[in-house]
């Protein structure tokens, strides 16, 4: 059963011990606010100093790099899309950031990752339809990666949560 591969809490990522946390970022991957925000302050500046050599990064796209100061090995960076009022390709976007971040961690051998519920902050994707993509896209890994065996999907507060569990629900 892949969904007992999947964690639901209530935290800041930036506490979550797991070989790699996704950070919801922008193009330029040189930090801003939110979890990216949170993210490179309890990293350090050594974050910062390998952003700088990527080249930024497509919307739906992804990329990895160090953990640093965090107890998580590694930082996945993707960009979500901007909610547009759903006609601008957003919901394919957002699942695209999902697949690359489970490749990138498939194809370095990750086995635990955990996810803020991307482009559903500054970005204003709307949760429920956030969270319905999230859960395919784990249960689509978990299911063709029998490597990866924790995605813990992290809730800054109790209504993604609830988003979560709804969605879960939904397609068991
Ligand atoms: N831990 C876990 N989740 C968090 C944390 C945290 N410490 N802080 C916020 N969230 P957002 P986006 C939740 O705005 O919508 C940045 O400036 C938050 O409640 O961080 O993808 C980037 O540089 C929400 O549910 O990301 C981009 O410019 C979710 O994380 C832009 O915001 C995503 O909210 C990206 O916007």
């Amino acid at each position: 059963m892949v969904d007992e591969k999947i964690e639901l809490v209530v935290a800041d990522i930036t506490t979550i011990q797991a070989d790699a946390i996704v950070n919801a970022a922008n193009q330029s991957l040189l930090g801003g606010g939110g979890v990216d925000g949170a993210i490179h302050r309890a990293a350090g500046p050594g974050l910062l100093g390998e952003c700088r050599k990527l080249g930024g990064c497509a919307p739906g796209d992804a990329k990895i790099t160090g953990g640093y100061n965090l107890p998580a090995a590694h930082v996945i960076h993707t960009v979500g899309p901007v909610w547009q009022g759903g006609g601008g390709n957003e919901s394919e976007l957002l699942g695209d950031c999902y697949r690359r971040c489970f490749e990138l961690a498939a194809e370095h051998g990750l086995q635990s990752l955990a996810f803020p519920a991307i482009s559903t902050g500054a970005y204003g994707f709307p949760g429920d339809k956030a969270a319905v993509i999230a859960i395919t896209r784990t249960r689509q890994a978990l299911a063709d990666n029998p490597n990866l065996d924790r995605v813990v999907l992290v809730c800054f507060n109790p209504a993604t949560r609830q988003a979560y569990e709804k969605a879960l629900n939904l397609n068991p």
